[in-house]
This record gives C-alpha cells, structure tokens and sequence, in this order.
C-alpha cells in the first residue's frame, strides 16, 4: 500500500512560522513501525511550496492508495484543493483528513465529496487501525475515532480512547522530512532562523480555558523522563540537533518531571538549548523550577497570560492570579530567559477597560516580546458552544480564523475598535525605547545574529503598517 501524507499550506504575511509537520511525522512512525510493507512519504506543502500541478505529478508517480491531508483551520482551503487533486489524479484513492481542523469541523469538511474520512483527535492508532481495514474491506463502523459519509449523512463512530502509555509511541519519523529545510523558515519563537527540531513530551492539558482545543482530551499524559531523554539523544548524536523547541500545551503542569527531565539534560552535559514557546503556566511555575530549566539549556519561553481582567480570566476558566504571573515574569527575565507573553483581546462581553487593563498589564511588564491575539471561536470549544449564537452572528471565512485579524465581533467593542486596540498595544509595546534595548540585550546574550533581530523590529513594523493601512481603507 502506498500512503502519501500531506501537510496543508496557509502562510500568511501576519503568521510566516513553521514547524515541523509532528502529527505527520508521528503517522509515518507509526506506519513504519507497525506496517513495514507499507510505503509512506511526507510532503509538506508549507515548506515545498509546491505548485498544484507540481503536486499532481507527484501524486501520479507515486500512486498512493491512500492519501493523508493534515491541517490547522487556516490551511482549510489548502487541504480542500490538495484532496481534489488526489481525487483527480487518482479517483480510486481514499482522501483522510486529520489535525485540529478536521477535528473541530468534520461535518463541515464531509461536505467535500473529495474527502472520504475525517480522523477525530490523536491519530495514530485510529489511523493504523483505519488503513488496515480499509485493506481488508473490513467494517469501517468499527473503527473508532472517524467521521464518514453514508449515504450523504456523516457518521461518527465512537471516540477512541486515548494512548495511555505514550513512551510506547515509536519516535517521530525524522528521516521522512528534511531537517535543513525548516531551517530557512522561522518558529514558533520569536528566535530567529536557525536549526532545531521540534518535540511534544506530554500531551494535552487538564485545565478547561473555554477557548482552548480538545485534540488530546483533557487528562495530561506524559512520557517519562527517560523516554524523552532518549528522544533528545538520538536528536543529539545522530542528527547533530542541539537546538529544542518543546511544544507542549503544558510542559510544567508535573513539576517533579519536568525538574527531572531538566535535570537529566544537565546530568548527561548535552550542549543544547531548549526554548518552550507555546505557553507554561505561570500559577504552577516555581523558582527553582525556571532555574532548573534555565541550567538545562532554556533560552525562551511563553507564558500564556491572556487577560488581566479577574473576572475575564473567571469568565475563560483560566483563573491565573495576575500577581503570580508577573512574580514568575520577573524571575525568568531575571534568569536571563527571553520571555514572551501571550494576550486574547476580545471575549465575549469584553469591555474595554478589560481590554486596557489587558494591554496596560503587557506595557508595564518586563515581558520581552508579546503577542496581542483576537479571540477566534473554533468549532468544538466551549467558547463556540456557549456563545453560538454570538459566533453565529459572524459569518467568517476559515482563512479568517486567524488570531492576528480582528474578524469576529464577539466583545462589546466593534472589530473596528478592536482592531485598533490590537494594533495600538503592538506600536506601544514594541516602540519603547527601554524594551527595544533589553530585546537586542537578549538576543545577544543568546548569541543570535543581529539580522534576526532587524528581521524582527521589520516584521514588527511592517505589521503594523500593514494593520493601519487595512484599517483606514
Ligand atoms: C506548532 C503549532 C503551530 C505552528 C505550526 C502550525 C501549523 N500550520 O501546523 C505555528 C507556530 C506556525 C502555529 C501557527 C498557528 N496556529 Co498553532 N499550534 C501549534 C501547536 C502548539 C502544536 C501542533 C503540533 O505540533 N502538535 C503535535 C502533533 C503530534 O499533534 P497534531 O499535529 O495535532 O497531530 C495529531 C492529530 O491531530 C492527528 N493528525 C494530525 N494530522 C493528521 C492527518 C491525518 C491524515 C490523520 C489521520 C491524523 C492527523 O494525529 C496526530 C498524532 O496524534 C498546536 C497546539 C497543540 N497542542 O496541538 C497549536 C494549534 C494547532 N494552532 C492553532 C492555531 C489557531 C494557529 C494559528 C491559526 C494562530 C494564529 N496565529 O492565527 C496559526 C496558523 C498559522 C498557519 N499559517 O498555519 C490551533 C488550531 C485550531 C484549529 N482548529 O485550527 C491549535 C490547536 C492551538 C489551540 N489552542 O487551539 N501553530
């Protein structure tokens, strides 16, 4: 059987950041390890930036059985073209879409005649167990965790339970991917370009933020130190990796395996650094674990603050103590970590004041960098649920589910206002002589090259242009 897997594409000037196709790579693995007659290949559509007749023709030379499209909601379009090419090249192939768009709105996508399976949530068993039974001609409705189409009406089998013991996952497939390639492209920090591998050591997040996706489901699970260790070995010494961006959703939510995974990079004398810039939470972070990480190699983090309203933070159930987050803020910087700030504008029944004591909150802080996002209510979230009729008054393009537009009128200030909040919390946050002095500082102390740092204030400033000129048109 020949399995092409396919990462959908949805750059924009606002969101440039790549990062390795992981749920892809963990598919391949999988695959691999479990069916070794199979053939699979990756292509990332991001980084390849291949031509829909380009891809056509890989398609017709491969011949794939089954083609497998993966896709945040912003790369929607994307994935929809990519399924009718395979389609159209190959009408016998079998289309299965998988990630957080697909999960989140599988109805919606099973409206694409293109599109024969939607995999709901983790992948990689559900998507084993789906292309060994579609092999056999064997009953799909007993495959758990997919949505189909039967006689124009989607199906749902039930949810599948979650991988319990994730040290027995097989490592992602690097060698499916070319590491150099994404060396050309930034990450999720704001580190500039450079080579690094990317890694997931727990997944999902036990807090309930009504915003947030539902991918893992919401009991943490975690690989064990050791496991992830080895990760980082293999990374190390076979693939001269010494750069490490952890992407989980809640790395320090266990503090003890956290400490210990810290202290083990630190025992073993790796020369590597380590950024997280996908959000710790600050109200379970300690000193003494920001300074494990910071002897473990942590150059970067993010903390996810998103409002300094109380009562928006009560209203999102995120019920981060505003103190306790600038405390952590404070020690970080202090520890000469690089330290990025998270912020929402625009929840629903926002006011703003909330909204200003969100950006004033970021001003006074001793944040280096920080991103003001709008409030984007994705299929699936509480946030969608409670509020649907809200949502519903807003008829949104998926290419719009963008956190950097001001596209859903949610709050009590118009998209308009909004807009200009968002863009007036960049200028002044950015254009502050004191914090400017301190990024450069930072950047030099973690040794990165002066045209990051000039790429950075440009795409700050050319951001910002972009912004007011759309918003006086
Ligand atoms: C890394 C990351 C990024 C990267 C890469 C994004 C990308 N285009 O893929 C960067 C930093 C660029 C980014 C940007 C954005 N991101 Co982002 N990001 C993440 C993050 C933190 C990790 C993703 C990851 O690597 N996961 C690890 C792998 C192992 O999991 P996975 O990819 O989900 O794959 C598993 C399953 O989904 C499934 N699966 C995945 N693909 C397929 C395919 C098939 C065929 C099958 C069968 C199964 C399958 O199996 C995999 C293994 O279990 C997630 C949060 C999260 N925890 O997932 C948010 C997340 C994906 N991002 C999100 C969003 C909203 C964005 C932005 C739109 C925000 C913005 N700035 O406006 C942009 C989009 C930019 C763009 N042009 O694409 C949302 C997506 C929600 C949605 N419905 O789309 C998430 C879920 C965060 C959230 N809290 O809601 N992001």
């Amino acid at each position: 059987m020949n399995i092409l897997l396919i990462k959908s594409t949805g750059l924009t000037k606002e969101n440039p950041g790549v990062t390795y196709p992981l749920g892809l790579m963990y598919l391949s693995a999988m695959v691999k390890h479990h069916s070794p007659s199979y053939k699979i290949r990756i292509i990332d559509l991001r980084v390849t930036k291949l031509s829909t007749h380009k891809l056509a023709e890989i398609v017709e030379s491969f011949n794939p059985q089954i083609v497998g499209i993966s896709a945040v909601t912003m790369e929607a379009i994307n994935m929809h073209e990519v399924a009718a090419v395979a389609k159209d090249v190959i009408p016998d192939s079998i289309v299965i879409t998988g990630g957080p768009h697909p999960t989140a709105f599988y109805k919606k996508i099973l409206e694409d005649p293109n599109i024969d399976y939607a995999v709901i949530g983790e992948g990689e068993e559900t998507f084993l167990e789906l292309l060994h039974t579609l092999e056999k001609g064997g009953d799909i409705t007993r495959v758990n965790g997919i949505a189909y189409r039967k006689d124009n009406e989607v199906q749902l089998t039930p949810a599948r339970k979650y991988i319990e013991n994730l040290d027995n996952l097989p490592m992602p497939d690097w060698d499916a991917i070319d590491i150099d390639l994404y060396s050309r492209f930034y990450s999720m920090t704001n580190l500039g370009k450079r080579r690094y591998m990317a890694m997931f050591t727990s997944r999902s997040c036990p807090y309930r933020c009504i915003y947030c996706h539902n991918i893992f489901g919401k009991g943490f699970r975690a690989r064990s130190p050791e496991n992830v260790i080895q990760e980082i070995d293999i990374l190390y010494n076979k693939y001269r990796i010494k750069d490490f961006e952890i992407l989980d959703d809640i790395f320090n939510f266990d503090k003890y395996r956290a400490e210990k995974i810290c202290d083990l990079i630190f025992e073993n004398n790796y020369d590597i650094t380590l950024s997280f810039p996908n959000g710790l939470r600050t109200d379970r972070l300690e000193r003494v674990t920001l300074e494990k990480m910071r002897r473990a190699g942590t150059r970067y983090i993010s903390v996810a603050v998103e409002s300094a309203s109380p009562r928006i933070q009560k209203l999102i159930k995120k019920n981060l103590h505003i103190e306790k987050v600038n405390e952590m803020i404070d020690i970080a910087v202090s520890l000469k970590i690089f330290t990025n700030g998270y912020f929402m504008l625009g929840f629903p029944t926002e006011t703003m004041e909330e909204l200003n004591a969100t950006v004033n909150f970021a001003l006074k802080s001793r944040l280096h960098t920080a991103h003001f996002f709008i409030v984007t209510p994705f299929e699936g979230t509480e946030l969608y649920t409670r509020f649907k009729e809200l949502v519903k008054n807003n008829n949104i393009n998926f290419s719009e589910y963008n956190y950097y537009r001001a596209s859903f009128k949610l709050s009590e200030v118009t998209p308009r206002k909004l807009f200009y909040v968002q863009l007036f919390a960049y200028l002044r946050f950015y254009f502050n002589p004191v914090r400017m002095v301190r990024i450069c500082y930072a950047y030099f102390l973690n040794s990165f090259s002066w045209s990051d740092i000039f790429f950075y204030f440009w795409y700050v400033l050319s951001n910002a242009v972009i912004r007011l000129v759309r918003g006086i048109i």
